[in-house]
């Protein structure tokens, strides 16, 4: 059926469509149940909450099914520039709540559900999260594809479909474990394989050299092939039709692999071998700073770069013949450095595969990319051995070779022979181990290479890329992260999600939040005071029942709830936070009875995986396990001070634990985050922060005045000079104090701990804990002084809330709509 022939057809497939599926409560339960006798394969008469989640999850999915074709045709019709969001990595969590939310489904749901004799609440828990990204990175990626789809942008996500996602965190004896994510053990209703759509992927092998009318052409004769299968996630906008998709490539055996060895009658060991192909799209790299640069890893990022620009190349040639056009119908976003091959990628086909010479290939390439960094670190730069490279992706070594060249060529044009700089800008690192810097590339061949906060675009241009900076000063511009307040506040928080619609008369923030800023007039609104605070006890409940039935731990609702979640890592100071609460509780064990009636009763809650192989961390969550047990078991100290640990910090966590926060901490060493998002969460769930100036919070601090943050620690420029300070910087003596509690074993371990003191102490303390540590204990003081003042508090928290506005993800997609991919809504209006 084609759309756009005569105005009567389309109406009558819209009006087909519309009553197609439809949602008064009988359809629904109707649907249910067919998916619960024909999708589930359970009698409708006899099910769990399990096969009933599944069930509607099916008949969600239909609903998705059925707008994503809409917008699959609208967009055909219409024919827009699309953006292509290349990401290695998504952390999308759950999917039910926030698609019934997103179509406008939720209530009908639920309504057909409880007459069911299910409650929707029950069987949303019962979804397992989908984990396939590391921490701040891949939940960006997830923020953004549904600021894409509800802004209407013609957008498509690529990535992997691991098998394995990240690691399981256990924890035994105090001590981190993993375990393997086998997250599709269950089914994914979310996805729809798409076994159709398939393309060959080739591995190591020779380049030819052959000769076609008369022009000279690369051939590249693979050593291997896999076939990368489409695996589709409808994405949902909220307030629109439009669903989008993010397509996932899994790794399958190609029937053209090694024909020989079946005929020699190696049959057995043949089938086993090609089974291995499956092994590509099996896992994800659990370490979210370094990059590895084993052999499969590459395998992995190869593999994903070239089905999807097989995928977008298939795309536009539907469309159009003249290559000219591509620039002007497709964007590459490239996450990070680690989908960077694809610009060697285009290049190939381009050339070798369309045939369109160096000049115009190149001319097209350097047109179409963009490129967005998420580090401030130099290790952090993912660097490939150029032999690896070489054996696996003999033709692009050759590419980015030639690219090298004509670059390096240029710039000695441009700034001479100042070799050192040639050297440092070249994509080829020389050294023992010859080295091709991804960064370089991504730079060379971006038209805009993006930070994700200001002041990490300053430590950009006048760091990490300084060199490329005064050569092309251009290309240089910043887009703050953001986050999506449909999963943030209206998924996880439906309380305060009420309550704001309430007081601004309006849902409409739900999709304009700049109307937040509204909540500004009744910041000292007595009502909604009392309102707020409800509110906040509410999820103060939740998350105290979780920690109870995780456990045991009954923790006081009067209590202030601290709460310090994310990956751990030095730089992130979670050590700066366990030295604080083994100082606060030395405090509170040398006051007298009086003195400790005024102190604020503290639940410390830190949760966060460490990399597997990152033992510092390990040291880091191992410490808060023993200090714990101490406090906790300490019945001198009752209410006063409780620690616990979130085990296996996830998005479906997350989704509990920040709606439940009164304070959250972001410590980081100032100049070590780029952005930072989780505090973003927070303070749209109006609660507090206590944070060094870094990466996001210092544009935070602009939103919502210095007043209603707690601050504390070096400000970036301070930071190198206290570093050369080294053994001769001053730390106070509380400092000196906690760390030889731990030395000396006060919370046993003292050997295992020693390693973790030394790093610290003596001019090693690269993090600058000892320095900043006065002042974040100060830091904390004003928070428990605020905290007492409850009107006080509850303003700040509205003001909180009331001014996040700026870090929604819907302002950061705009800008990149806008201002880097050059793309349009594409509203698909029926
Ligand atoms: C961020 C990463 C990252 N920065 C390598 N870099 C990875 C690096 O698997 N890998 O190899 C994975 C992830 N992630 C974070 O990105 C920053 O630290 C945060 O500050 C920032 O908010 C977030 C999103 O921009």
């Amino acid at each position: 059926l084609e759309f756009g022939e005569g105005k009567g057809k389309a109406e009558r497939i819209f009006g087909l469509m519309d009553v197609f599926l439809k949602n008064d409560p009988i359809s629904l339960q109707k649907d249910i149940l067919d998916h619960v006798e024909f999708t589930v394969a359970k009698s409708r008469f006899s099910f769990d909450d399990f096969e009933a989640y599944q069930a509607l999850a099916h008949s969600v999915r239909d609903r998705l099914i059925e707008r994503w074709h809409d917008t699959q045709i609208h967009f055909s019709k219409k024919d827009p520039k699309r953006l292509y969001f290349l990401s290695l990595e998504f952390l999308m969590g759950r999917s039910l709540s926030n698609s019934v939310i997103n179509l406008g489904v939720r209530d009908q749901f639920a309504d057909a559900l409880s007459q069911l004799g299910f409650e929707f609440e029950v069987l949303a828990e019962q979804e397992g999260d989908a984990c396939l990204g590391n921490g701040g990175l891949a939940r960006l990626s997830a923020c953004q594809m549904e600021s894409l789809a509800t802004l209407d942008y013609p957008a498509i996500g690529y990535g992997l479909r691991y098998q394995y996602g990240l690691f399981r965190q256990v924890i035994l004896d105090g001590f981190q474990h993993e375990q393997p994510d086998y997250w599709l053990n269950f089914g994914n209703p979310w996805e729809i394989a798409r076994i159709h759509i398939t393309y060959t992927v080739k591995f190591y092998g020779t380049v030819t050299d052959e000769v076609l009318n008369k022009e000279k052409y690369k051939v590249w004769v693979p050593g291997e092939m896999v076939e990368a299968v489409a695996y589709d996630n409808p994405i949902p906008g909220y307030g629109t039709r439009n669903t989008i998709v993010l397509r996932l490539w899994a790794a399958k055996p190609s029937d053209q692999h090694n024909m020989e060895a079946y005929n020699t009658g190696d049959y057995v060991d043949a089938v086993v071998n090609r089974q291995r192909a499956e092994s590509i799209s099996s896992i994800l790299y659990p370490d979210d700073r370094s990059y590895q640069g084993k052999e499969l890893q590459l395998k992995q990022q190869y593999f994903f770069v070239s089905a999807s620009v097989q995928d977008i190349i298939r795309r536009f040639k539907d469309a159009h013949k003249n290559f000219d056009e591509f620039p002007e119908k497709v964007a590459l976003q490239l996450n990070d450095t680690h989908p960077s091959l694809t610009i060697a990628e285009v290049m190939r086909v381009l050339l070798d595969e369309e045939h369109l010479g160096w000049n115009r290939a190149w001319d097209i390439v350097c047109k179409i990319f963009s490129f967005t960094t998420h580090t401030v670190s130099p290790d952090s730069l993912v660097k490939i051995p150029v032999d690896l490279l070489g054996s696996l992706l003999p033709r692009h070594l050759q590419i980015i070779y030639d690219i090298n060249f004509n670059f390096v060529e240029n710039l000695k044009k441009m700034i001479g022979l100042d070799y050192d700089r040639l050297a440092r800008m070249s994509i080829v690192e020389e050294g023992a181990v010859k080295n091709i810097r991804m960064a370089n590339l991504a730079i060379i061949c971006s038209h805009t290479v993006n930070g994700v906060s200001r002041l990490h675009s300053e430590l950009l241009k006048t760091k990490l890329f300084k060199d490329f900076y005064e050569l092309w000063p251009h290309k240089f511009h910043y887009k703050t992260n953001g986050v999506t307040q449909r999963r943030w506040i209206v998924v996880s928080n439906p309380s305060l999600c009420a309550l704001i619609s309430k007081w601004l008369g309006t849902e409409a923030w739900i999709r304009d939040i700049d109307l937040l800023i509204g909540l500004r007039d009744y910041a000292t609104n007595s009502e909604l005071h009392q309102e707020w605070k409800m509110v906040k006890k509410v999820n103060k409940i939740r998350l105290a029942e979780y920690i109870e039935a995780m456990s045991g731990l009954k923790v006081s609702l009067d209590a202030m709830f601290d709460v310090h979640t994310k990956r751990v890592h030095e730089y992130k100071r979670q050590l700066l936070n366990i030295l604080g609460i083994i100082h606060r509780y030395d405090c509170i064990k040398n006051m007298n009875k009086n003195d400790r009636r005024k102190v604020v009763p503290r639940v410390c809650i830190i949760g966060g995986k460490a990399a597997p192989g990152y033992e510092m961390a390990k040291k880091i969550i191992k410490l808060f396990h023993v200090v714990a047990e101490k406090i906790n078991n300490d019945n001198d100290i009752g209410d006063l001070l409780k620690l616990v640990f979130i085990p296996d910090y996830n998005v479906s966590v997350a989704e509990l634990v920040i709606p439940g926060a009164d304070l959250s901490q972001h410590l980081s060493t100032a100049g070590h985050e780029a952005s930072g998002t989780s505090s973003m969460k927070f303070l749209m769930n109006g609660c507090l922060l206590l944070a060094t100036e870094d990466g996001s919070t210092i544009e935070m601090i602009e939103e919502i005045g210095r007043d209603n943050i707690f601050l504390f620690g070096a400000a970036v420029h301070e930071v190198p000079a206290l570093r050369k300070k080294g053994p001769a910087l001053k730390v106070p003596l509380q400092f000196l104090r906690v760390v030889r509690m731990i030395r000396e074993g006060h919370f046993g371990f003292k050997d295992y701990f020693k390693s973790l003191c030394d790093k610290i102490e003596g001019g090693n303390d690269y993090f600058l804990l000892g320095a900043d540590f006065a002042s974040y204990i100060e830091a904390q003081a004003a928070a428990d002084k605020a905290f007492v003042d409850e009107e006080r508090w509850t303003k700040m928290s509205i003001l909180c809330a009331a001014g996040s506005g700026k870090f929604s993800s819907d302002r950061t997609i705009q800008e990149y709509a806008e201002k880097t991919w050059g793309i349009q809504p594409c509203r698909c209006a029926f």
